[in-house]
């Protein structure tokens, strides 16, 4: 650190809380060593309680782990293409990663929203935000997989995504960073932030039967940065709640810029007036790009639509919508209790955490208790919102989650601990050390109005000294608690994939059941679809090479194709003609630039291959199916380009036919 910034943050009195960023670590690890393995222990034959969904931040994806057991089931492919499964490699995957950019195949993916209903998860979809190419995902949970990808427009790090409203009628994605808005020209000066760098918040909207996502409509909002945000429930149903900062609108040097003032903010949006304002035709078109990403389930392919219109709301033409409180020292997690009275603001450089009232607010509104406007939107008094402050709660609180029997418990970054404190008064009740540096925290079911309780799950920025060390990088991690008694009580440790931000975890009864086993055959309607080995056959297009092929155990058919030449780009139009669960099959073929895909029972996949040499190239199934799985293999002949090889395929016979579309010599051979 530099002698002048030095000076700065001691200044400040910031100094000793980011220096602690490298220095504060609970001294011995050995004390949250014991633990009571036996509670996360799963004998063999019995399923967890909870399904956890998790984040994975910088790897683009979101994983499934069980609860308590800590065991990683699933690594669900959401914003980056996965070579395992093929998303985002097979044609018909590649859609979901488009965007106003074109293709982005890598996303930083921080937050996860479950569906509720009532204020309850209804186990329908997950959604998830992708933070640096702003988009939105949702993951459908009778299948654990995407369905769904919308971008979000005049927003740069959706990082304030995706949550909820107690009825899934909108999830939010409010813009981390500031920006010439999209229909600008952004060619200006950075140093001209505060006239040309404006917010957004976007309220998206889902579709209560089909979870189709679409943006409802915008709020142009003052040039600050959005961290976090919550719906209100309950009482504040109606409202959500965002924490900003920046409101000092610096555009170098954040770390101390931003920190100048005493005070950010919480917003306070009531989107219920936000409704009326568009209803009354108080919203502004705007032009923007965006693109609108969907899976279908029945022809197993994705559509990538570009949208070019964004509904805008003004704040100046819509009075009582939007309400700042002031909130101290870079607030970070906004949470709501599951009332919906209690809102919790953690500053990350604030000494104490404020907890704000509804009902004073709504009071607060009413009386017109301000302090004064920011950028022409109220800002109420401090003490009028306030319920009390939760004094002395430890470094650097960042994320605060509930037990629904009236305690918060609030991660500390910077001393690497989470505190229970209690709602009614505030007071401190059992802190316990994390290993270390703690993010977020999640309780099954805390953000909604009735927390499942008993386990609370720590996600864990450095492991230093927990884990085998793994060279430059050491995992990440979690840790299990369990929150049943007065005492938080350390139950777990377990590694996790990428880098865990939040987690939202669901009772394993509400999803078992509804699991989605195949895809069934006679509903397939990909336009490459074999419905059966009689279906499949090659086809020249051009330089284009179309095979419609089968699997089932333990062959591919066709299993010998010839005539393909140089420069042809071949399609392999898989289906997969198992109709039992669990029996994928892949398909990997040499010099394969892109990666295998994965096919489920029932279902059509495409691989592209070029040719770009001749010689014969081997493909085969990558999922051991059967006992002659290793069988499951066959041969692609490419020829010079301009040859006179005729184009043929087969299955069972050592010699290959002349092709007849729709009939193969295997069929033949059977009449
Ligand atoms: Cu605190 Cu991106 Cu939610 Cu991570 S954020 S920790
Ligand atoms: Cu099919 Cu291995």
């Amino acid at each position: 650190m530099s002698n002048s910034l030095t000076k700065i943050l001691t200044a400040l009195g910031l100094f000793a809380i980011v220096t602690g960023f490298q220095s504060c670590k609970p001294k011995t690890a050995q004390s949250a060593a014991g633990g009571d393995a036996s509670k996360s222990f799963i004998a063999p034959g019995k399923y967890d309680e909870f399904y956890n969904i998790v984040s994975g931040g910088f790897n683009g994806q979101v994983a499934v782990y069980g609860i308590p057991s800590g065991r990683l089931f699933r690594i669900i492919p959401v914003f980056s293409q996965s070579p395992e499964s093929g998303y985002g490699f097979s044609e018909e995957t590649k859609p979901m990663l488009n965007t106003s950019h074109g293709f982005v195949p890598w996303d930083d993916q921080h937050h996860i929203a479950l569906s509720q209903t009532k204020g309850e998860h209804d186990g329908r979809w997950a959604f998830a935000n992708g933070n640096n190419t702003p988009r939105l995902a949702r993951i459908d949970l009778s299948t654990f997989r995407t369905a769904e990808i919308l971008e979000i427009p005049n927003s740069a790090g959706n990082h304030a995504s995706p949550f909820i409203t107690e009825n899934s009628e909108y999830i939010v994605a409010a813009t981390r960073f500031s920006v010439p808005l999209d229909d600008q020209n952004g060619d200006v000066p950075i140093n001209t932030y505060k006239q040309n760098f404006k917010g957004s918040i976007s309220f998206v909207s889902v579709n209560p039967s089909s979870g189709e996502m679409n943006i409802a409509f915008q709020i142009r909002t003052p040039g600050v940065n959005f961290d976090l945000s919550r719906a209100g429930k309950g009482k504040s149903h109606g409202w959500f709640f965002f924490s900003c900062y920046n409101s000092e609108k610096a555009n170098t040097l954040l770390e101390v810029n931003a920190s100048a003032k005493d005070k950010d903010f919480v917003m306070a949006v009531n989107w219920k007036k936000a409704e009326e304002y568009l209803k009354a035709g108080k919203g502004k078109k705007q032009a923007v790009k965006y693109a609108h990403n969907v899976y279908d389930e029945n022809t197993h392919t994705a559509t990538s639509v570009i949208k070019t219109e964004v509904m805008v709301l003004d704040p100046a033409d819509c009075p009582d919508m939007l309400y700042l409180i002031p909130c101290p020292k870079s607030p970070h997690g906004t949470d709501v209790d599951p009332t919906g009275e209690y809102i919790v603001a953690s500053g990350k450089l604030a000494a104490s955490i404020p907890v704000f009232s509804f009902t004073k607010l709504q009071k607060a509104i009413a009386d017109k208790v301000f302090e004064g406007e920011y950028d022409g939107i109220p800002v109420i008094k401090y003490e009028a919102a306030l319920q009390g402050e939760v004094a002395k709660p430890g470094l650097g609180p960042l994320h605060t989650e509930f037990d629904g029997k009236g305690n918060a418990y609030t991660s500390m970054f910077v001393s690497s601990e989470i505190v229970k404190w209690r709602l009614s008064d505030l007071k401190v009740l059992d802190r316990v050390a994390t290993y270390y540096s703690i993010g977020h925290l999640s309780i099954p079911g805390g953000p909604t109005a009735k927390p499942h309780g008993k386990y609370m799950i720590a996600y864990n920025k450095i492991t230093k000294d927990r884990y085998l060390p793994t060279g430059p990088e050491l995992t990440q991690s979690a840790q299990l608690f369990d929150i049943t008694g007065e005492k938080m009580k350390m139950i777990l440790d377990f590694p996790t994939t990428g880098e865990p931000h939040y987690a939202e975890a669901i009772p394993a009864s509400m999803l078992m059941g509804k699991q989605r086993k195949i895809y069934k055959i006679e509903e397939n309607m990909h336009p490459y679809v074999s419905k059966g080995e009689g279906q499949t056959k090659v086809e020249r297009k051009g330089n284009q090479v179309h095979v419609w092929m089968t699997a089932i155990r333990s062959h591919l058919t066709p299993d010998n194709i010839e005539g393909v030449k140089v420069g042809d780009e071949v399609y392999f139009h898989l289906t997969n003609l198992e109709q039992d669960w669990d029996v994928p099959h892949g398909l990997a073929i040499k010099g394969a630039n892109n990666a295998e895909i994965l096919v489920m029972p029932g279902e059509t996949q495409t691989l592209k291959w070029v040719a770009d040499r001749t010689g014969i190239f081997p493909f085969y199934c990558t999922d051991f199916c059967s006992a002659l799985h290793q069988e499951m293999q066959g041969y692609l002949r490419v020829s010079p380009a301009g040859s006179s090889t005729p184009l043929l395929f087969s299955t069972g016979t050592n010699k290959p036919a002349v092709t007849t579309p729709g009939i193969n010599v295997a069929d033949t051979m059977k009449k």
